[in-house]
């Protein structure tokens, strides 16, 4: 039996991950954060199976700013394969915790490769980077040799434990790998992200308990996947017989407004009568023609998303129908 460690395991990719491991017989080890006990609805339906919980899968309260919280229940999984998932992941945020994020979000990230390599067995290791390192790129699509010139704080963090993992890699002969992800998105999506929060309140219209829905810029455009394909895509990465980096996307753009279309549209209501655009929610600076190229996730690893952008819109506009 394998064994795994994941950090952030009650966020989107942490929760679904879990699940893909189990069902493979891993005996998954996972980090929730202290402060929010452990609350997340994301992992609720497996801390409440007793066949699971605490038989093949084991929680622990820590803080990537306390490097003691993550040692002990480190050394105590011993694992095989290490999924560093914990982050500050909301890139408007970043722009007014830059401190915590650079502290979470990027020395968190040093902290975890460096307790790695201290490990007596080598475990393999995998850090979720992402499209934000590219900043606004003058090369589209972008791909793993696409020059690292981020623009948000958040970005400038990811950029740091994504340099860091390769400098562990080539210095120090840690199977490590990032993974570059490009936008993805699932039921289990934080509530701040556009996706959901567009999908959230198109139910709430519906069931007359909301009246409007205030956005940003609905002209912004990304390459919005699938968490569940993208967290196959973090498993095949570890199991590939060389560390490499790997971009993971869908390689298509949309705009805030399509998901906004395709939300009211599933709900039958006619979106001009509810959604307007407010200033104060546009961002300092957002990245512009991000959007991927996964051929080298397809051609070495077989990956290749499987959901679409419609499908996952919809799938999120009923779960909250249901909520
Ligand atoms: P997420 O839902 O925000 O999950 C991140 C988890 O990290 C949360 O459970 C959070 O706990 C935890 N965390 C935050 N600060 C922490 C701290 N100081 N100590 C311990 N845990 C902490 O993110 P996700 O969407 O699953 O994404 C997974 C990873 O991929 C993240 O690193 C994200 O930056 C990266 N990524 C995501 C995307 C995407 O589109 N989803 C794209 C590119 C990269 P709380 O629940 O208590 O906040
Ligand atoms: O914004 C625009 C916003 O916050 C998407 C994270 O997972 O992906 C994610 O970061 C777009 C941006 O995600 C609103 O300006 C308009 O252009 O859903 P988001 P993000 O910033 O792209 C990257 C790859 C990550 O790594 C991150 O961890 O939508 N937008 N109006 C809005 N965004 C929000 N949140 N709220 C609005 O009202």
């Amino acid at each position: 039996m394998k064994r795994a460690f994941i950090t952030g395991i009650e966020g989107q990719d942490g929760s679904y991950l879990a699940e893909l491991l189990l069902a493979k017989n891993y005996e998954v080890h996972g980090l929730y954060r202290r402060s929010t006990n452990g609350g997340s609805p994301n992992l609720k339906h497996l801390r409440a199976n007793p066949l699971v919980f605490q038989k093949t899968l084991f929680l622990y309260p820590a803080d990537l700013d306390e490097v003691d919280s993550i040692r002990v229940p480190l050394e105590k999984a011993a694992p095989d394969e290490i999924y560093h998932l914990a982050s500050q992941s909301h890139v408007g945020q970043s722009f007014e915790k830059v401190e915590e994020t650079c502290r979470v979000t990027g020395l968190g990230t040093l902290r975890l490769l460096e307790l790695a390599r201290q490990l007596p067995r080598p475990a393999r290791f995998f850090h979720a980077s992402s499209s934000e390192i590219f900043g606004s790129p003058e090369q589209s699509p972008q791909d793993e040799n696409t020059p690292v010139n981020p623009i948000t704080p958040y970005g400038c963090a990811k950029a740091f434990g994504t340099q860091l993992t390769k400098i562990y890699r080539k210095n120090f002969g840690l199977f490590a790998v990032n993974g570059i992800l490009f936008n993805h998105e699932s039921p289990r999506r934080g509530e701040n992200f556009v996706t959901r929060k567009i999908c959230r309140a198109v139910a709430a219209i519906k069931a007359g308990r909301q009246k409007e829905l205030v956005l940003g810029d609905t002209s912004a455009q990304r390459d919005w996947g699938n968490a569940r394909d993208y967290v196959r895509g973090l498993w095949l990465t570890l199991q590939h017989e060389t560390p490499e980096d790997f971009v993971f996307a869908t390689g298509k753009l949309n705009r805030v407004q399509d998901i906004v279309e395709i939300a009211f549209r599933a709900v039958e209501l006619d979106w001009r009568q509810y959604v307007r655009q407010e200033a104060a929610l546009f961002r300092a600076a957002d990245p512009r023609q991000v959007v991927g190229n996964p051929a080298k996730a397809k051609q070495l690893l077989g990956w290749e998303p499987t959901i679409t952008f419609e499908q996952t819109i919809v799938e999120m506009t009923r779960a909250e129908l249901s909520a």
